[in-house]
């Protein structure tokens, strides 16, 4: 095989999970701004995602979001998924907006909080044996306020002894991938703030427990592709949450902020054996003021154009400049693939695989916007689902 064939095959392997949520409306603290069209229930937001893989070829799973997308009969929903040419995803559990997670919910200082925490957790594992789903995704809003709020201390162990009764109710095939996040909504301290603790925390529970990456959980100027590489030399780099920041938890557009921070990471899943199926590339964002779909297609778009240049990254030049100790020379290789237009190559990609060579162009000629606009009245907020 060319090396450009193999660039080519490799990209047509490339998955990226859309999240249900991305498909409801959504906001700030401030306002959520109402869309039309938006789906209902989440059998509507399963077709929105069918028409994300329909035009895209790359968004063949669908990640849900526990209760938001709660239903009574998840096998049902997951054949509903297949129907539409789509399979149903990542679980994600929420342990954050109930009344009794004031304090925390797998941290909580009280015992009856923490039970009821890890029976939602347990529950989730339940429904992901029913929709055949193999990760579930734990991110938890636990932390503190207030210096001297609660023990540091404790709450580790108290997170340590719930994330162990639910590995083991993980069943073979089955992972758990524990997200960090540096702050909010807590201030002062959060349980799982950085790689390290949740690092930590997963090499305990045994290699069914796996590190989640969201691009947008870092300080400003942290060096994302360094976690990265690190976690996947440790075997635990489980899944990224793609979105992009300017400043915080910004859950915009991955890839719209910087471009180039998205190209140096997805260089490092490459340059580490990460761009296997054991890696899962999924997206956490939400579309607050642009339509959702086609945003949503611009993302996977975005995740394929930075994966496109991480892969023509000339690697055997590379690695003789860096031997040479010649630093302009090995900067300028991974410039040189970085500054590629990869646009050409990946409509070749999408015309070989029967697609239309621009998504985006696609969607809008499908008709299906004016659809769903006709079809669905009073659509939801992500979160207020059916
Ligand atoms: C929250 O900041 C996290 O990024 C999450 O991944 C969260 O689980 C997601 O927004 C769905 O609840
Ligand atoms: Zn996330
Ligand atoms: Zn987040």
């Amino acid at each position: 095989m060319t090396e450009l064939a193999a660039v080519k095959a490799a990209l047509r392997t490339q998955a990226v999970e859309t999240p249900s949520w991305a498909y409801g409306n959504s906001g700030t603290r401030f306002k959520v701004f109402a869309q039309q069209g938006v789906p209902r229930t989440p059998r509507e937001k399963l077709a929105d995602a069918a028409k994300v893989h329909e035009f895209t070829g790359a968004a063949p799973t669908v990640a849900l979001h526990i209760p938001w997308d709660r239903v009574d009969d998840y096998a049902a929903l997951a054949g509903y998924a297949e129907d539409h040419g789509v399979r149903l995803g990542t679980i994600n559990s929420n342990t954050f907006q109930d009344d009794d997670y004031r304090l925390g919910s797998v941290c909580h200082p009280e015992a009856a909080v923490r039970r009821k925490a890890v029976d939602h957790l347990l529950e989730c594992v339940d429904i992901m044996d029913a929709t055949g789903s193999r990760d579930l995704k734990l991110w938890f809003a636990d932390g503190t306020n207030y210096p001297g709020q609660d023990d540091i201390r404790a709450r580790q162990d108290r997170l340590a002894q719930a994330l162990a009764q639910v590995y083991a109710r993980l069943g073979d095939g089955q992972r758990m991938l524990l997200e960090y996040k540096l702050f909010e909504p807590a201030f002062y301290t959060t349980d799982v703030p950085d790689w390290g603790t949740a690092y930590a925390h997963c090499l305990k529970l045994g290699p069914q427990a796996q590190v989640v990456v969201d691009t947008g959980h870092h300080a400003p100027g942290t060096n994302i592709e360094f976690i990265v590489a690190t976690l996947l030399r440790e075997g635990r780099l489980g899944a990224f949450d793609f979105n992009s920041r300017f400043y915080a938890d910004d859950d915009l557009m991955v890839g719209a902020a910087d471009p180039f921070q998205l190209f140096r990471i997805m260089y490092e899943v490459v340059r580490g054996g990460g761009f296997t199926a054991d890696v899962a590339f999924m997206l956490d964002q939400c579309h607050n003021i642009e339509a959702k779909i086609p945003a949503i297609i611009r993302s996977v778009m975005n995740v394929q154009e930075a994966t496109a240049k991480a892969l023509l990254v000339d690697r055997g030049a590379l690695a003789a400049a860096q031997a040479a100790g010649d630093v302009l020379e090995a900067n300028a290789v991974l410039m040189d693939a970085y500054n590629t237009d990869v646009r050409p190559l990946l409509a070749e990609v999408r015309e070989e695989s029967g697609l239309d060579p621009d998504p985006l162009g696609a969607y809008r000629r499908s008709g299906w916007a004016e659809k769903i606009v006709a079809d669905r009245v009073g659509g939801l907020q992500a979160g207020w689902g059916a």
